[in-house]
């Protein structure tokens, strides 16, 4: 009996501890809200980028509102304000257009709900309107995209004996990687008059469109293309397809350089379709949580916070494929 009551007791004691302990957890430590504003799933660096964050809000203990605005401006708004209305402690989003987010942004400023940008800049006057801007130097990528061509081999050959002619697949129309990334490349190019762009025109980022717009391409301009750039990978792998459906070979009848570095990418160089990728690292999930829980902590910032990144040339795919994580 003696034992019998001992037993029931410590269980009680262990019952009330654990109660206890989670009134504590409770009370202490209130879980932070991050309302997070989403693109879509236009690509595959897109996706690799959503995984990141649902991951690390997980693994950091933060609620995560995630809102895909399938690539609209406007349902991205929508979403923001009603991250506002929900009083969350932080809103970050990835802006698919630079331009047209001040009244939203000033909404979430009067709430005192502190704003971070990922992946993607904004054009507004009144910086004071986001904390904090992570994410790639894009106009460095499209800079580094043109500097391979020019000292890439067989290019240089073409160059050496007459013009190089480009088709260039855009980004999303207004978008920041699309802006920066022409304007990179263009820099470049701007010092060897032998390198042409005679075409230009948008593939939204997608596989479907880039694969569209170089079936155009190539009905327009045919063997006289030499090269083609594509500002993601996904419209680099859709022109690949279209261009041998034409009957050309990618990577050697045309040659290839795309920006990314996802996995789909590498898969093409090693099969000898894509010549370069240059990184943009979708990986942005850490860096935002830790900004997250460092501003409701009450630090302050670096206005710009920027990923550190490379160039993979077709030769160094079969190396580093096992590598990637994206
Ligand atoms: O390059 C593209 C995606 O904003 C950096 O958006 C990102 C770009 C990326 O759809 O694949």
């Amino acid at each position: 009996m003696k034992r019998l009551l001992l037993i029931l007791f410590s269980c009680a004691a262990v019952f009330v501890l654990a109660a206890c302990k989670h009134a504590g957890e409770n009370a202490g430590e209130k879980k932070i809200t991050l309302g997070f504003s989403q693109i879509g799933a236009e690509s595959e660096w897109r996706t690799a980028n959503s995984q990141s964050i649902k991951d690390e809000a997980d693994k950091q203990g933060i609620v995560l509102k995630f809102s895909d605005a399938q690539q609209k401006q406007e349902n991205q708004i929508k979403a923001i304000r009603s991250f506002v209305q929900q009083k969350v402690d932080v809103i970050a989003f990835s802006p698919v257009v630079e331009t047209g987010w001040e009244p939203v942004l000033s909404e979430a400023k009067a709430a005192k709900i502190p704003v971070i940008l990922t992946d993607r800049a904004v054009d507004v006057q009144d910086t004071s309107l986001w904390v904090t801007f992570m994410g790639s130097d894009f106009v460095e990528e499209g800079r580094r995209a043109g500097r391979w061509l020019v000292d890439f081999g067989p290019v240089k050959d073409l160059a050496a004996k007459g013009t190089v002619n480009i088709v260039e697949l855009q980004g999303t129309v207004g978008s920041a990687p699309a802006i920066d990334r022409k304007k990179g490349f263009e820099e470049i190019l701007k010092d060897h008059p032998n390198y042409r762009i005679i075409r230009s025109q948008t593939g939204d980022f997608t596989r479907a469109k880039g694969k569209e717009v170089m079936e155009a391409f190539l009905k327009s301009e045919g063997k006289n293309i030499n090269v083609l750039f594509a500002h993601n990978d996904d419209m680099a792998i859709g022109a690949i397809q279209a261009i041998e459906e034409a009957g050309l070979k990618p990577g050697k009848d045309i040659y290839i350089v795309s920006i990314d570095g996802v996995k789909g990418a590498f898969e093409a160089m090693m099969a000898g379709k894509l010549n370069c990728s240059v990184e943009c690292s979708p990986l942005l999930g850490p860096q935002l949580m830790s900004a997250v829980k460092d501003l409701v902590a009450g630090k302050t910032l670096p206005k710009r916070i920027v990923t550190e990144e490379t160039v993979f040339p077709a030769e160094v795919a079969t190396r580093e494929f096992p590598n990637r994580k994206y």
